[in-house]
């Protein structure tokens, strides 16, 4: 594939002021007539009339009303180019296309109960021919037409203007955005839906309409997201002053997705995954989920809407700031720590390998070939994390007065990461010039510190360095001649100081004339920075980027007895659950080593203050404050993938091996205070997603996962039992994912009516899917295939592939790199087999090779002959030709 350069970037040629619409829905093809209203950007070039166009088949093609001839354009390699345009004109175009062959869901596309459209990055150019790009914005007017009875719901952005009947029992309606936009978000809908409504008073007395739209039969599902919804209007007004801007606010289900939402300007299209729940189908983490996910989309109409991109290299203008958006609002209304600490085991088990390996690139790109690709944990996951450190650096309220600025700045304008930090600085007055290195360049950087106490001076010193691993991006870089030069960044480094009984020492830097506070945010710009604190008495412990102030990996030679001391007294959540997390890598990292000296089974390895410090961390659970929720993050281990980021070759089933070997001792060791917990933790009030309660679900469940490693049948009884009693989908998928892992003659008993009870709901069964797809028992790879086939799956449905498939390659790191490369070549199937179809989903599956030169060469030579294999399928998709030419390089 051909590559893209932001420094290739040049204003549109040609603008567009409005756009009218026409969409005729039929049996097995729409007709699409577009009248847009354009003329010459007197600030853009003086280059020919091109407008994207993909799939289409022209039908008519008119330049103020006269029909243009075959020497008047040329519709070549998806450009339609238009010689000699005049400086205003109105172009008129007719094209067919067929919804319901395009199995990509990009652009207009077929989904059960109706037609959807996703427009975003690419998509609009698969309806009609349109300057396809982000700083082209104009008004859209849309009319719709369909059957009456298959599609009664007739959706598109903005405002119902006009609606009739037609002849043949069909109807029509059209809808009117006042707001300038983007193509990509445009959206249409033509659908047999249910809907429920609600409405959402603004803070200056506008009334906007919430609507959530589900396929039939679904709406004792919605009452959530809709309160979600309103949730996140009220959170925009009272933090960042912003209010709702229409007088329409709708979302739309739909099951055939290939992300998870699409923030389309007042017409959202979710995924049902992030709209449905119920008690009996929902886990409290999908509750949670959808809360997100609604909340990011809403965030999106200011971030990202009102304000846009002004090219696909900018995405983390809008997605890093929304992600970073969300989060505060899950913070705020969940517990901030257990928020805080879910999203920095993401950005460690997406963002940090992708970081490391072929696909690492910046939060801003300088090059791709498919823009697909770059919805990545960088840009959105790293790319929260800069606006954080931009948060911490210059404090909430300059931060508020900076997007205030920003607002006031660019409403209505496509604009540029630089415009973004411009207004930040400006706001706050900090100098943000070096950390705008952040912005190019790729990798996580350690941050080696090392400290000295003297006694005598009192002093305590902590020497930082900034250390830069090298990655596939600047050498790609380099080889198209762009430079790449590295520098240390500028970076909040939030710290506190333990003393031996677990108190904050005051801290006062040499040269301040007194302690303020217990804990500080040091700002770090050299390559090596020392600090020096003063009036310390005895040599503390330190807690070092509190909250995970910086994405950088902290290198800090902890003690056994540092971490077990943080574990107790850290006042910061995040690094409570850090310290754990640290000392459980140590101890699995030895064990590690010690199955491959074959010597793993004695467990020599698991030092007895460990457990301890385990034991004690689920008493806390129930002393005030403690936190069940924080108690059963704590509780969950490094994951086989994060360990395998931490060894120079991977070798999975030690890994494996050490980890399933600690969670035996774990609940053989403390099977006493596991099962008071677990009695103890019982709930019979009615069920509620709320935090208490799903606080305590989730310890709960933490500890019969963890009881359910002992090969005992009291054990299997008490999940057998979970399962059977469970009065919500929360208990009933934790107990069927712990019978997954047991050869035990129940497991097949409990799968199967699992099936029948939950067939026809298409999210409950994707949840059955991947506790299979995850399963540790030997014969996973097979039982995978044999999914493959079962009636409930199908390729064609993204839930689908990414609950049996990614799953199983990115979730189940033992069988997916099974040495034998059955794992390998499943993938592989299914990436030949998909892309044809859906390249999008297909390069995702592909990604989750990334990893493979981290392997031993037996697996090494197994990865490589599968990709190669890809490689050399005919007419691959640019999605995964990028992803696996990247990953061979
Ligand atoms: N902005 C949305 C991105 C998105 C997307 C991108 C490519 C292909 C399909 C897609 N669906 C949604 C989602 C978001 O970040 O809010
Ligand atoms: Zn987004």
């Amino acid at each position: 594939p051909s590559t893209i350069y932001l420094k290739d970037y040049t204003p549109p040629a040609y603008l567009v002021d409005s756009v009218a619409l026409d969409i005729a829905i039929h049996v097995g093809f729409a007709f699409v007539s577009s009248r847009l209203t354009m003329r010459r950007n007197p600030a853009g070039a003086d280059a020919a009339l091109v407008l994207n166009g993909e799939d289409l088949q022209l039908e008519s093609l008119k330049l103020d009303g006269r029909t243009l001839g075959a020497n008047d354009f040329l519709y070549a390699d998806d450009l339609l180019t238009i010689h000699q345009a005049p400086e205003a004109f109105l172009l008129e175009t007719v094209v067919r296309i067929e919804p319901d062959q395009n199995t990509q869901l990009s652009g207009l596309y077929r989904s059960k109960d109706g037609y959807f459209t996703q427009c975003e990055a690419q998509g609009f150019r698969r309806i009609t021919f349109y300057p396809d790009r982000p700083d082209v914005l104009a008004k859209f007017e849309c009319t719709l037409h369909a059957d009456k009875t298959a599609f009664p719901i007739l959706l598109a952005n903005g405002n119902p203007v006009a609606s009739g009947s037609e002849d043949d029992n069909r109807h029509w309606a059209t809808w009117e955005d006042p707001f300038a936009k983007p193509a990509y978000l445009f959206a249409c809908v033509a659908a047999k839906l249910d809907v429920i409504e609600d409405h959402y008073v603004t803070s200056s007395g506008r009334r906007v309409r919430c609507a959530v739209y589900v396929e039939p039969g679904k709406l004792d599902q919605c009452d959530h997201a809709i309160a979600a919804l309103k949730k996140s209007m009220k959170w925009d007004e009272d933090v960042f002053g912003l209010e709702m801007d229409l007088d329409h606010y709708m979302i739309v289900a739909v099951g055939d997705f290939n992300m998870g939402a699409m923030e389309n300007k007042g017409l959202n299209i979710f995924n049902t995954k992030y709209v449905l729940a119920r008690p009996d189908t929902a886990t409290d983490t999908d509750y949670q989920n959808i809360d997100r996910v609604v909340a990011h989309e809403y965030f999106h109409n200011w971030t990202g809407n009102r304000v846009t991109c002004r090219d696909w290299f900018q995405l983390s203008l809008k997605e890093g700031l929304t992600v970073f958006r969300d989060q505060q609002f899950g913070m705020d209304v969940h517990s901030a720590g257990v928020t805080r600490i879910q999203e920095v085991r993401t950005l460690r088990a997406a963002q940090f390998p992708e970081d490391a390996g072929p696909m690492a690139h910046p939060i801003r790109p300088e090059s791709y070939a498919e823009i697909n690709n770059f919805y990545t944990a960088t840009v959105y996951e790293k790319g929260a994390e800069v606006i954080r450190m931009i948060h911490t650096l210059i404090g909430k309220d300059a931060f508020r007065k900076g997007m205030d600025l920003y607002f006031a700045r660019h409403d209505g304008q496509a604009v540029t990461c630089e415009d973004f930090v411009a207004a930040m600085q400006d706001a706050s007055g900090l100098d943000l010039t070096q950390f705008k290195r952040w912005y190019s360049q790729a990798g996580t950087p350690r941050l080696v510190v090392r400290s000295r106490f003297d006694a005598a001076t009192r002093r305590y010193t902590l020497e930082v360095e900034q250390v830069f691993a090298h990655t596939p991006y600047e050498d790609r870089m380099a080889a198209d001649g762009l430079p790449q030069a590295r520098g240390p960044y500028h970076l909040p480094i939030v710290l506190g100081l333990l003393d031996a009984d677990g108190r904050e020492l005051p801290l006062q830097l040499v040269g301040e004339s007194n302690a303020t506070g217990s804990q500080r945010t040091l700002q770090l710009r050299e390559a090596q920075q020392t600090f020096i604190f003063e009036n310390i008495d005895a040599e503390p412990v330190p807690s070092l980027l509190r909250g995970f102030s910086a994405p950088v990996v902290l290198d800090y030679p902890y003690s056994t007895a540092d971490l077990v001391h943080l574990m107790a007294y850290d006042r910061d959540a995040v690094n409570r659950w850090e310290a754990g997390q640290r000392l459980a890598t140590d101890i699995l990292l030895a064990g590690v080593t010690a199955f491959q000296q074959g010597t793993g089974e004695t467990t020599g390895w698991i030092p007895q203050d460990y457990i301890l410090a385990m034991a004690r961390l689920l008493g806390a659970a129930f002393v005030e404050g403690g936190g069940p929720a924080l108690v059963a993050e704590a509780l969950v281990l490094p994951s086989e993938n994060v360990l395998a980021e931490q060894m120079g070759v991977v070798d999975p089933d030690a890994i494996h091996a050490a980890r399933l070997a600690l969670r035996r001792t774990l609940a053989r060791e403390l099977r006493e205070p596991l099962l008071a917990a677990y009695f103890e933790l019982k709930d019979e009030a009615p069920y509620s997603p709320e935090g208490a309660q799903a606080g305590k679900r989730a310890l709960r469940n933490a500890c019969l996962g963890y009881l359910a490693e002992l090969n005992e049948l009291s054990a299997q009884a008490l999940v057998i039992g979970h399962f059977e009693t469970a009065g919500n989908m929360t208990d009933s998928i934790a107990a069927l994912a712990a019978v997954a892992n047991l050869d035990i003659p129940a497991r097949h008993a409990l799968l199967d009516s699992f099936y029948s009870k939950w067939r026809d709901e298409a999210l409950v069964v994707d949840k059955w899917l991947q506790v299979q797809a995850t399963s540790r028992l030997p014969g996973t790879t097979q039982d995978v295939r044999a999914l493959m086939a079962h009636e409930s799956f199908d390729i064609r449905n993204p839930n689908k592939v990414y609950s049996l498939l990614r799953a199983f390659c990115a979730a189940n790191p033992q069988h997916f790199h099974a040495a034998d490369g059955s794992g390998y070549k499943l993938a592989a199937d299914v990436i030949l087999q998909l892309d044809p179809l859906n390249p999008q989903v297909a390069s995702r599956i592909a990604r989750t090779f990334d990893r493979w030169k981290k392997f031993d060469p037996v697996r090494q030579r197994q990865a490589r002959a599968q990709l190669e294999r890809i490689r050399a399928q005919e007419n691959l998709s640019s999605d995964v030709a990028e992803v696996v030419g990247k990953a061979l390089d």
